[in-house]
């Protein structure tokens, strides 16, 4: 069809190449040449290369060069930016709604009384309607609904595709729509954060989100569309379980990119996994279960080598020892059930004595001689348990990166991302995983305030903006005390994990005597035990197992026996780099990061705990974050039963509270969510305005000659921004995407280029 649309002027008269007369159609020729293979990166040997061309011109290098200079200068225009529009335009035509299905109850933003009963009915009644989504501006609360609900069907993905959100009900593919409309207008990457306790909601978001963004971005790749969706019922049959709070919990944190053509087409997806909570390989608490694939492989075994190591997973965890005493040793075992010896070896393809010793007894070098010595009972269980967890963190690891190598691609350019992580846990007891857990939360708490409350306040007085202040709760004290170096919670943990002859109890005796503000305190009659007042709540920890939990040892003769193994998976798992520690992958390429900015602080035993390396992966997480624009989802958990339809007001509001949602909807209400230089918005907009060939300053009246042009109201200038609402920023690409499109047609037709 494009062939047939577009009739090049064999000679174009010469005023034609004058920029201002060459725009008009000048456009329409490059988005004609663009649109067949739109998916390659636009540029001026792309355009040069472009058939329509050699075709019309030949070997004409003049033309060619007087072609090249006047697509730079376009360029240079941001003509070719803007074409962009024009391509989204034409695939997937935007509907104006002719029944604007908004109502006020929608957006808690529009509420006048502003208190925390209000918010609490207005969400309940929602609830009771069957309307768990609810916006504060741009952020969407999601209550759990409990039950499934039919609205989630490709029918309502076409329904919230491309409108105004007020256009219908809140929805979560509103969200996701927004991130990706963001993505293809602004070519910025974007990032959709969920957060929200354990069993809010949060897992079953980021699926229907990959569910709606595969379906705004399809590929004629069918195959890669399933894979896609494939992706999380995989990595989490691998990294979810039951808890006692939820039956599907995920016990590790994700972030999964969805990556896209400039055009917005689906090309491939990446995962990063964070902490996995690999104890729970080993033990789980009461009523609590292993990661759901133990189970499936009672179905599916034999059909892999990936089943051959869980089932030797499983198989090392029957593995007893008993004591031997004898007249000169007592701290020497053995393993009285030699079955499941035999079957964890024959499993995982290495000799069953080699096993024995791995597990029973361990190699120390002094002085240049070699030394064997012999592992208590105890000892032996640790080994045990330790290589259990080293084989599964990195079995999981393996999978991510196999899912990454299949799916990743190196030529996308943007990014949708979605953040999953585990959720605020506070459970009858809590150890070292959930003390983990919550410190993530922490940070992910700590990014929204700094999004919804610090930058912006920041802003308004930069700029000298009249704007009321927002108090809200500011949770950075906490996670100075969870983060700082050398005072902090994870520094301390690290010092006495060093120390050999030191105890839980030394360590909780060192908190205490370190860690001396109003967020942590520690019972009196509980030794093991302190509590922090985190954002979310009080948690009680117990630290029994913590300093051995950090340490997460791997003894190096388990390596050097799996090593061993004719499974080729397995050894390809403990084929890299050794490190007593044998997390995750992961680590060494941070750990090396890390020890190429500060070689000097990265000694050994450092860099070598869950702690340290928990700390470089909120680092890698934020650093991925932080780059793109946030869309944010707060899951709320309506009740602890797990009930549909049961509200429970109590609960709700202690979500709420912590989440800061009524100083949101405050802010929301009040500021102004959108700050843009002036030059950036003069750059984005000024179409709306100016003609298309003329170029307008990046300055303050430009600006005011835009926004008056658009018929808004409300918004404010400060120094150096355009200080903007929410609803503008959608009202304005709007209006930009219909705008363009008229322009291109029109600029075909007045040439007569449309055949
Ligand atoms: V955790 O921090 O990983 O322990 P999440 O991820 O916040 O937690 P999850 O998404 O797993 O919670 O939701 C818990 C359960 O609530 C799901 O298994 C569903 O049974 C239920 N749920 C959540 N959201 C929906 C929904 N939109 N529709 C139907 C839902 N059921
Ligand atoms: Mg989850």
């Amino acid at each position: 069809p494009v062939k047939t649309l577009f009739k090049i002027p064999r000679n174009p008269p010469p005023t034609l190449l004058h920029p201002e007369k060459w725009c008009r159609g000048f456009n329409h020729f490059i988005s004609q040449c663009l649109i067949k293979d739109f998916e390659k990166r636009p540029s001026v040997t792309h355009l040069l290369e472009h058939p329509f061309i050699r075709q019309a011109h030949g070997k004409d290098m003049s033309l060619q060069k007087q072609l090249a200079d006047l697509i730079q200068a376009q360029e240079q225009l941001g003509f070719i930016a803007k074409i962009r529009y024009e391509r989204i335009h034409t695939r997937r035509p935007y509907r104006v709604d002719a029944a604007d299905k908004h109502s006020l109850d929608d957006d808690l933003v529009n509420l006048e009384v502003l208190d925390e009963d209000t918010i609490i009915h207005q969400l309940q009644k929602r609830y009771a309607d069957l309307q768990i989504y609810t916006y504060v501006g741009d952020i969407l609360i999601a209550l759990n609904p409990f039950q499934n609900l039919s609205i989630y069907s490709p029918q309502f993905s076409k329904l919230y595709h491309g409108v105004k959100r007020s256009s219908n009900p809140p929805h979560i593919f509103a969200s996701a729509d927004a991130a990706y409309q963001g993505m293809v207008t602004f070519s910025k990457d974007q990032c959709i954060i969920i957060s929200g306790e354990s069993g809010a909601g949060k897992t079953e978001s980021a699926h229907l989100i990959v569910q709606h963004l595969t379906f705004l971005g399809k590929a004629n790749n069918r195959a890669l569309r399933e894979k896609i969706l494939q992706v999380n019922p995989l990595v989490e049959a691998f990294g979810n379980a039951c808890t006692a709070i939820n039956d599907n919990s995920s016990r590790f944190g994700k972030y999964l990119e969805m990556m896209f053509t400039p055009t917005g087409a689906v090309m491939g997806a990446k995962i990063s996994e964070y902490l996995l909570e690999k104890s729970r390989v080993i033990k789980q608490a009461v009523g609590e279960k292993n990661f759901h694939i133990f189970y499936y492989i009672y179905t599916a075994f034999g059909v892999h080598s990936v089943y051959k190591i869980l089932a030797g997973i499983l198989n090392t965890g029957n593995i007893e020892f008993a004591a031997i005493s004898s007249q000169h040793q007592t701290d020497k075992s053995e393993v009285p059930n030699a079955e499941a010896l035999d079957n964890a070896a024959a499993l995982l393809s290495i000799g069953s004595e080699e096993l024995q010793e791995a597990l029973t007894s361990h190699c120390v070098v002094t002085r240049g001689e070699t030394i064997i010595r012999t592992n208590t009972v105890d000892k032996a269980a640790d080994v045990r348990d330790a290589m259990s967890k080293a084989l599964y963190g990195r079995l999981f690891s393996w999978i991510v990166n196999r899912i990454n190598t299949l799916l990743h691609n190196a030529e996308s350019r943007m990014n949708v991302g979605i953040l999953d992580i585990f959720g605020f846990e506070n459970f009858t007891r809590n150890s070292f995983e959930q003390l983990c857990i919550n410190i993530a939360n922490e940070q992910i708490q700590f990014y929204f305030n700094q999004h919804i409350f610090a930058l912006e306040q920041m802003e308004y007085q930069n700029e000298g903006i009249d704007a009321t202040t927002v108090e809200y709760e500011d949770n950075r004290p906490l996670l100075d005390m969870f983060l700082q170096k050398p005072m902090g919670v994870l520094s301390l943990l690290d010092e006495e994990s060093r120390f050999p002859q030191a105890t839980d109890l030394t360590l909780v005796d060192k908190f205490e005597d370190n860690l001396r503000c109003k967020y942590f305190w520690r019972p009196k009659r509980v030794e093991l035990c302190f509590g922090i007042q985190h954002y979310a709540g009080k948690v009680l920890y117990d630290a029994y197992g913590f300093l051995e939990k950090n340490r997460d040892t791997l003894p190096a003769d388990i390596v050097v026996v799996l090593r061993t193994s004719e499974n080729k998976l397995l050894q390809q798992l403990f084929s890299s780099p050794l490190t007593k520690t044998g997390i995750s992958l992961l680590y060494f390429q941070i750990d090396t990061m890390e020890m190429m900015r500060h070689p000097e602080e990265t000694t050994n035993m450092k860099r070598q705990t869950v702690a340290s390396y928990f700390r470089y992966s909120l680092m890698d997480l934020l650093s991925k974050m932080v780059v793109g624009q946030p869309h944010f989802v707060r899951c709320i958990k309506p009740n602890d039963d797990r009930e549909a339809l049961k509200f429970s007001q109590e609960r709700v509001l202690v979500q709420l509270r912590y989440t800061g949602i009524l100083e949101t909807v405050k802010i929301r209400q009040q500021g102004y969510s959108h700050r843009i230089l002036f030059e950036e918005f003069v750059k984005r907009y000024y179409y709306l305005a100016f003609k298309a060939h003329q170029t307008p300053l990046g300055s303050r009246e430009s600006c005011i000659a835009i926004l008056e042009k658009s018929k808004l109201d409300n918004w404010v200038l400060g120094k150096t921004k355009v200080f903007l609402k929410y609803y503008h920023i959608e009202q304005l690409n709007l209006f930009l995407r219909e705008v363009i499109g008229r322009v291109v047609v029109m600029q075909a037709y007045t040439k007569g280029w449309l055949g």
